[in-house]
């Protein structure tokens, strides 16, 4: 048996299907019953997509991008049982400032979910003089009070890590231009108090393989593993119809998250199902979240699809670290500028 363990609470209701005869390529499989939501979820709400989730309570918490029905993207809170069947709240979280007063963004989307120590962390892209990554804190799901813009625009597709590290918050970000951006790394950046945010870092570029090589971006929030953390993120290509969004996978040194050790060449999952190629926006698979169980090793990913649904896919997160480790592909895109 592999070494490899998660390092992490164990999660026994993790959502999962078994996986299926004669899988080929990476070993992740879709739930058959995707999308697990489908349009018009809520009132006033056309479509929710890219968004969150975490075990909490022994059930499961999300924040999910909602798109309502005039257009503007906000984020609407979810509580689920068993992690596929959601019961979405009629009203979209409202923000406040350090003083309780309300604070809204403009708009907000592609929120992430992450839980540090005691405090559950949201990150979303909205505006602040262009797309620009958006943050608030809560401790119990009814108060969610906002925290400094981080950085500067143009941002997006910022994802905390889960845990400090040497003492700092670690968050990976996508530097980006204001519109439908066509260039993109990732980066790593620390901060001692979640205000001042520095020593900013390369982990890694787009790259030569088609799936990737226009921009990639975080996606769920790295996993702790004895190898390392286990990125799961998206990579764009783009065709003579448009971006295409792909999952890919990657794993970074566990003590200098800028070190890349293993970046798979292969996608994990690029659309090929109906509700991945036919939507607002086809052809999109844009990984948010993982729910996974360091008993089991069992790993369930939260995609938004066609940017329309919220699927899922599940995966053994050792046989795909094993995976990303066996196509590996490090390249020099993925250090840092003078640095080996
Ligand atoms: C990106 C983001 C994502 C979206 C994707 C495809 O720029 O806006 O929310 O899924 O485009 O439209």
């Amino acid at each position: 048996m592999s070494k490899f363990k998660l390092i992490s609470p164990e999660v026994a209701n993790v959502p999962w299907q078994e996986k299926p005869e004669g899988l080929t390529g990476a070993p992740i499989w879709r739930y058959s019953e995707n999308p697990v939501i489908g349009r018009n979820p809520a009132e006033g709400v056309a479509r929710i997509f890219n968004s969150a989730v975490i075990p909490y309570e022994g059930a499961f918490i999300g924040v999910f991008r909602g798109e309502q029905v005039n257009g503007i993207p906000y984020i609407y809170m979810g509580r689920s049982q068993d992690g596929i069947h959601w019961e979405i709240e009629k009203e979209k979280i409202s923000f406040v400032d350090e003083n309780g007063d309300p604070f809204m963004p403009v708009y907000a989307y592609d929120p992430r979910l992450v839980k540090i120590e005691d405090v559950y962390y949201i990150i979303w892209c909205q505006d602040f003089y262009g797309a620009a990554i958006g943050m608030a804190k809560t401790t119990d799901f009814k108060t969610f009070t906002r925290i400094e813009n981080p950085f500067l625009p143009f941002n997006r597709n910022a994802v905390l890590f889960p845990r400090k590290i040497d003492g700092k918050f670690m968050m990976l970000s996508r530097p980006s231009d204001s519109g439908h951006t066509p260039f993109g790394d990732i980066f790593v950046s620390e901060s001692k108090d979640m205000v001042y945010w520095g020593k900013h870092r390369h982990v890694m570029g787009k790259s030569s393989e088609w799936w990737e090589s226009v921009k990639i971006g975080g996606g769920a929030a790295p996993i702790e593993t004895s190898e390392g953390w286990l990125l799961i993120y998206h990579g764009v290509s783009g065709t003579c119809n448009g971006y295409v969004y792909s999952i890919g996978g990657a794993i970074l040194d566990i003590d200098n998250p800028s070190i890349v050790k293993y970046r798979c060449e292969n996608f994990l999952l690029t659309p090929e199902e109906w509700y991945e190629e036919r939507g607002f926006v086809p052809n999109v698979t844009f990984p948010c979240a993982t729910i996974h169980d360091s008993k089991t090793n069992k790993m369930a990913v939260y995609y938004g699809a066609a940017d329309s649904y919220v699927c899922l896919a599940f995966t053994y997160a050792d046989e795909l670290a094993a995976y990303i480790k066996e196509h590996s592909m490090v390249r020099e895109n993925d250090t840092e500028i003078g640095r080996r």
